[in-house]
C-alpha cells in the first residue's frame, strides 16, 4: 500500500469515530444521524444494480437497498449520497470512512469478513461467475474455451475462479487482467480477448448495456462460484451492521407476507399479529433498532419489498430481464429466506 493509501485511512478511521477493533459502539450509527444522510459506495455504472438514469438519479437493486436504510434510518429514501467504487478501491473506501457502507456487488468470503476488518450484513443478490464470449465463435460451454484469452477484472473473485477452475479442468486460458471494468468491455467488443469472466449478472447487464448489438454476445450457462453478494460494512459498530441486515430482512419479510409497496397502507388494518408488529401498528422493533417504529413501513412505502424492487430492475418488465432463480423466496424454489423478525 503506498504511504499515501495509508494515511487516507488512518484520517478516514479518525473522521469514522476510530479504528476497526477499537470503534465505540454506535460510533457509525451516531455519526450517519447527526450528517442525516447515509452514503452508499456503489458500482461505477451497472443497469439494474446500480447506475445514474437519463436525470442523473442512481437506480437499481443496491441503490434500493441504500434507499431503504435511508427510510428506515430518517423516514425519507432520499437522504441518500452515492459514490461509485470500483472493484479495487471500494474496500478501503469502506475502511476509511469515506462510504458508510457497500451497497455493491460485493461477494462475502471468508478472509474479506474478518482479515479486512468488515461485516457482510446480509445476501442481496446470490450470484455465481460465468463468461460472455462473441455469438459468431459458436461455443456453447465454458469447457470449450481451452487456449482462448480471458479478460478479467483485477481485484475481484473472478480473478481467483478462473485460474481454480480451467486448472481444475486442466485445460489452459490466457488470463488479461484488467484494472478497470471499461478496459475489460472494450478489450472484448474489439475482439483482443475471446471471453470476458464476471459475475453472471453483471454480464447479463453488460451486454444489453455495452455491447453495441447484443445479440453478438452470449452468457455461456456454467456458473462456475457461488458469488454471494450482499451489504458491507465496517468492524465495530454493531448497531449499524444490524440497521443494514434487517433492512434488507425486512424487504424479505414483506414480500413473504405479501406486504408491496402498492398495498402497505391497506396492510396497516391487517389483523395479523406479525404485520402488525413489522408495520409498528405494534410497537417494539423500531425501539431495538434504535429506530422510529414506523421504519419497516417508510421501507416498504417509499422502496418496496425485494420483489418490487427485483422486478422494476432486473427482472421481466427490465432491460435486463433476469430470472428470479436463487433469489426467490424460499418458499417458491430460492434462496431468499427472511429471518424470524420476533
Ligand atoms: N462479486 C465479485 C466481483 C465484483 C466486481 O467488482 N465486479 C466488477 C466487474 S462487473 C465491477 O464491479 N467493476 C466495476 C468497476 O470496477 O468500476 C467480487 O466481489 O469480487
Amino acid at each position: 500500500m503506498n504511504p499515501k493509501s495509508l494515511v487516507t485511512i488512518i484520517l478516514g478511521l479518525m473522521l469514522a469515530g476510530g479504528g476497526c477493533g477499537t470503534a465505540r459502539a454506535g460510533a457509525t450509527f451516531d455519526a450517519i444521524k447527526a450528517r442525516g444522510t447515509v452514503v452508499c459506495g456503489v458500482h461505477t455504472g451497472s443497469p439494474g444494480f446500480s447506475a445514474p438514469d437519463a436525470q442523473g438519479v442512481w437506480r437499481g437493486l443496491d441503490v434500493d437497498l441504500c434507499r431503504g436504510i435511508a427510510a428506515a434510518m430518517f423516514g425519507d429514501a432520499n437522504k441518500t449520497r452515492y459514490v461509485p467504487t470500483t472493484s479495487q478501491q471500494r474496500f478501503t473506501a469502506l475502511q476509511s470512512g469515506e462510504v458508510d457502507v457497500l451497497t455493491r456487488n460485493t461477494t462475502l468470503t471468508l478472509t474479506r469478513d474478518t482479515a479486512l476488518g468488515l461485516n457482510f450484513a446480509g445476501v442481496n443478490f446470490y450470484d455465481g461467475q460465468a463468461f460472455i464470449v462473441k455469438t459468431r465463435l459458436g461455443v456453447k460451454s465454458a469447457k470449450e474455451l481451452g487456449g482462448a484469452t480471458v479478460c478479467v477484472q483485477q481485484g475481484t473473485t473472478g480473478e481467483l475462479n478462473l485460474a481454480d477452475y480451467f486448472r481444475s479442468l486442466r485445460v489452459s486460458v490466457q488470463p488479461v487482467v484488467l484494472e478497470r471494468i471499461e478496459d475489460g468491455i472494450a478489450a472484448f467488443v474489439a475482439g483482443r480477448c475471446d471471453a470476458f469472466t464476471a459475475d453472471g449478472s453483471q454480464l447479463a447487464a453488460i451486454r444489453v448495456s455495452a455491447i453495441p448489438n447484443p445479440d453478438d454476445a452470449v452468457v455461456l450457462p456454467e456458473r462456475i462460484s457461488k458469488e454471494p453478494l450482499g451489504p458491507v460494512v465496517r468492524h465495530g459498530d454493531d448497531q449499524w451492521n444490524d440497521i443494514v441486515r434487517w433492512v434488507l430482512l425486512a424487504m424479505i419479510e414483506a414480500e413473504e407476507l405479501g406486504i408491496s409497496q402498492s398495498n402497505v397502507d391497506e396492510m396497516l388494518k391487517s389483523p395479523n399479529p406479525a404485520i402488525q408488529r413489522f408495520l409498528g401498528v405494534v410497537p417494539g422493533f423500531g425501539k431495538a433498532l434504535g429506530v422510529d417504529e414506523r421504519w419497516a413501513y417508510e421501507v416498504i412505502k417509499q422502496v418496496g419489498n425485494y420483489g418490487d424492487s427485483f422486478d422494476r430492475h432486473l427482472g421481466k418488465s427490465s432491460p435486463v430481464k433476469l430470472e428470479r432463480g436463487l433469489n426467490d423466496l424460499w418458499t417458491r424454489g430460492g434462496l431468499m429466506y427472511a429471518l424470524p423478525l420476533r
